[in-house]
């Protein structure tokens, strides 16, 4: 049987799954997969997930299916990630950020700045350093089949432009659930607020938090431009994200279903990556539109400076993943 470990929201979503006779069984290929999405449908992580689901129902014959359960139905991330390693989920679109916690690994691509644009992220990830960061993921129990993308990371708030790191002093800031983020906004003078992605909305608009910080289409889809208006184009982080599977039901299939498996994977990044340009592009002229105020920062460069104690930090307390940056650094 599966383990299951929820609390709160998501064990109510999952026991309304359960009510509705969804089997509980695990690793058991021939049961409906079940995925977690943190997005609303009509997004491009959304968008992959389904081709993905699509593709291997097509391609077996019917004798492996799978659904995602959009919007968090099914818990907040941290809770997925947990999930997915049990086998209470079958497979998920994770953000690495969050994953830091669990896999110290890929705390590499949560670093400020550590990436200098898409490309490079991408050149990165599809290479071996990549493939490291995977093989720590699935001693962890997480097999990931293919990267996503997920943009820049910029700040935002209902307060003011940021222009410099000192604008982020005192500051109330939610970040995703990872110590570095923490340490990310403590290092600018601001005060760091983890918190779960759906509970964002209703903390910038009663003032919980002044603001918060994510890329063009979170910001425009999940509405945060409305009750935070200001977009300040710092870019400080670039972390992929992972279509990955639960490693006891990825080890329970044959090899020729593993094949598959990743190359409708692979397959559904391609699209999503695609997808992710275009609603960059659209979601940035949505909002820009619906009057948020935007400013660039052409010169990041204090920014990447106030954030040097950020990595001496980390590389104080994780020393075996200093390879890791400097392989990263080194690429071209
Ligand atoms: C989004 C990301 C989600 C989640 C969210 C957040 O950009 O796609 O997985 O991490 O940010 O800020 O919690």
């Amino acid at each position: 049987m599966r383990k299951l470990k929820l609390n709160g929201l998501a064990a109510a979503a999952l026991a309304g799954l359960l009510a509705a006779g969804l089997p509980l069984a695990a690793p058991d290929a021939a049961a409906e997969w079940r995925g977690w999405n943190i997005h609303v449908p009509d997004y491009p992580v959304s968008h992959g997930m389904e081709d993905f689901a699509k593709k291997i129902e097509e391609r077996t014959d019917g004798r492996l299916t799978a659904k995602t359960y959009h919007s968090g139905v099914l818990g907040t991330q941290p809770d997925a990630i947990e999930q997915v390693r049990l086998g209470g989920i079958d497979f998920a679109v994770f953000n690495l950020g969050p994953m830091g916690q669990v896999v110290p690994a890929t705390n590499v691509v949560s670093l400020p700045f550590i990436f200098k644009g898409m490309d490079h992220m991408h050149r990165v990830m599809d290479g071996p350093i990549g493939d490291e960061i995977g093989a720590a993921m699935a001693e962890k129990g997480l097999v990931p089949l293919a990267w996503y993308d997920s943009g820049a990371r910029s700040f935002y708030n209902s307060q003011k432009p940021i222009m410099t790191p000192d604008d982020v002093k005192g500051m109330k800031v939610r970040v995703m659930n990872n110590d570095l983020f923490v340490g990310m906004i403590e290092a600018m003078g601001g005060n760091a607020t983890p918190m779960a992605f759906g509970e964002v909305y209703q903390s910038l608009k009663t003032g919980v938090i002044d603001g918060a910080e994510n890329n063009w289409p979170s910001y425009e889809s999940t509405n945060h431009f409305e009750v935070a208006g200001y977009y300040s184009d710092s870019g400080h982080l670039i972390i992929p994200e992972c279509l990955c599977i639960n490693k006891g039901l990825w080890d329970s299939l044959s090899a020729e279903d593993q094949e598959i498996v990743r190359q409708a994977a692979r397959e559904s990044a391609e699209l999503q990556r695609k997808l992710w340009a275009e609603r960059a592009e659209a979601s940035r002229e949505k909002v820009v539109a619906a009057g948020v105020k935007y400013n660039d920062i052409a010169d990041k460069a204090a920014f990447q400076a106030a954030m040097a104690p950020v990595y001496d930090a980390f590389l104080e307390k994780n020393p075996e993943i200093r390879p890791l940056v400097e392989k990263i650094q080194a690429t071209d």
